[in-house]
């Protein structure tokens, strides 16, 4: 009897070893073990063996029928492999040259402009802060040598909070005291920052607008410094030759204080309604910083002397890009807005 199981398993080791699909492999454990396959026949025999051979015959059987199980099985496994890794093989490959349509997203041109800033003065050692945009009456105003009733408040229309004391930061030198609490002297610092102020808004004033104030402080610092730092900001920035007027100009935190005008690139100098017809564009007052407000600010005005200025961040940007209304920047046309290039 035990010839059969030898036949069988010769039979079997025949056949396994020339099949070339999991589909053949499958047909051959139908052949094997399946209900009327090749191993139920021999159990079938069973019943023609001397009972004294009956045990050893069952023990042989059951052992080539374990090996066909596990031949099968792992001959499946890797026929399976192969047959899915030749459909992945043979796959149309991935074209990126196919058109898509998704419409991706474009920075805010202030954004830009003040990432442009932020890398040139970075450049020059400045730390760039960040400043909350609910302050209240001490930082932005008394801080700033500007006392309560001082007639210099009435230069910025300013929102008042219900909540005491509190108001939307109407510029961004209401930075200036935490600043210089936060890092002493000597420092350079750049934070730029959204203003608030109750204006009626035209082609060059917004009611919601940037900017972006400096500070430098360290012993010796003159207005040669700030003339230089002014200079170097605005060439990096506009990469071409821009005129520009520096004027006195009055602001209590600073003596002797200026005002930084740049000729306007809209029309040249010509007079247009993004210059008031002046030809002119206010853009960046500055100046040597107050004595008094570096004492607020916990620095020694008899040690230390440094300039500040309070660069329009949104005017900038409309001089740089041909901006002619500054409205253009709030108005959340994304036709507008989405013709700006992201770096
Ligand atoms: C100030 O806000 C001072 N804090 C600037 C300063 C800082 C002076 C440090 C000295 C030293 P002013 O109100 O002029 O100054 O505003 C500064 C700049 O912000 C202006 O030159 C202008 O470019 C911009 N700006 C002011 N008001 C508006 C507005 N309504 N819309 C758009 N830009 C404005």
């Amino acid at each position: 009897m035990n010839s059969k199981v030898t036949e069988i398993k010769n039979l079997f080791d025949a056949k396994i070893s020339s099949v070339t699909t999991s589909d053949n492999v499958e047909e051959l454990r139908v052949e094997f073990l399946g209900k009327k396959g090749h191993i139920a026949a021999l159990m079938g025999e069973l019943k023609n063996v001397p009972n004294e051979e009956k045990k050893e015959f069952g023990r042989v059987v059951n052992v080539l029928k374990q090996e066909i199980e596990q031949t099968i099985s792992e001959k499946k496994d890797a026929l399976i492999k192969e047959e899915q890794q030749k459909i992945i093989d043979s796959a149309e490959q991935y074209d990126e040259s196919l058109p898509y349509d998704i419409q991706t997203g474009s920075y805010h041109p202030i954004t830009l402009v003040s990432r442009d800033l932020e890398r040139i003065f970075a450049s020059m050692g400045f730390s760039i802060e960040d400043y909350s945009e609910i302050v209240d009456d001490y930082h932005c105003f008394e801080a700033l040598n500007i006392p309560k009733h001082h007639p210099a408040r009435d230069m910025q229309d300013t929102y008042y909070l219900s909540t005491e004391n509190q108001l939307l930061k109407t510029h961004t030198s209401a930075a200036q005291n935490a600043i210089m609490k936060k890092y002493g002297a000597p420092l350079r610092a750049i934070f730029p920052g959204r203003c608030f102020r109750n204006e009626s808004t035209d082609a060059s004033h917004e009611n919601t607008f940037f900017q972006m104030e400096g500070i430098m402080i360290d012993k010796d610092i003159s207005i040669s410094n700030l003339i230089y730092f002014m200079k170097t900001m605005l060439s990096e920035v506009f990469q071409k030759d821009v005129t520009v007027r520096l004027r006195p100009g009055f602001f209590p935190f600073v003596e002797p204080g200026f005002e930084l005008d740049i000729k306007c690139l809209i029309c040249g100098g010509d007079g247009c309604p993004s210059c008031k017809n002046s030809g002119w564009l206010e853009l960046c007052p500055c100046g040597m910083i107050h004595p008094n407000v570096l004492r607020h600010g916990g620095i020694d005005p008899e040690e230390y002397t440094g300039f500040a200025f309070g660069l329009g961040l949104t005017r900038l940007a409309m001089m740089k890009y041909g901006v002619k209304d500054i409205r253009m920047f709030n108005s959340g046309s994304l036709k507008s807005l989405s013709q700006f290039k992201n770096e």
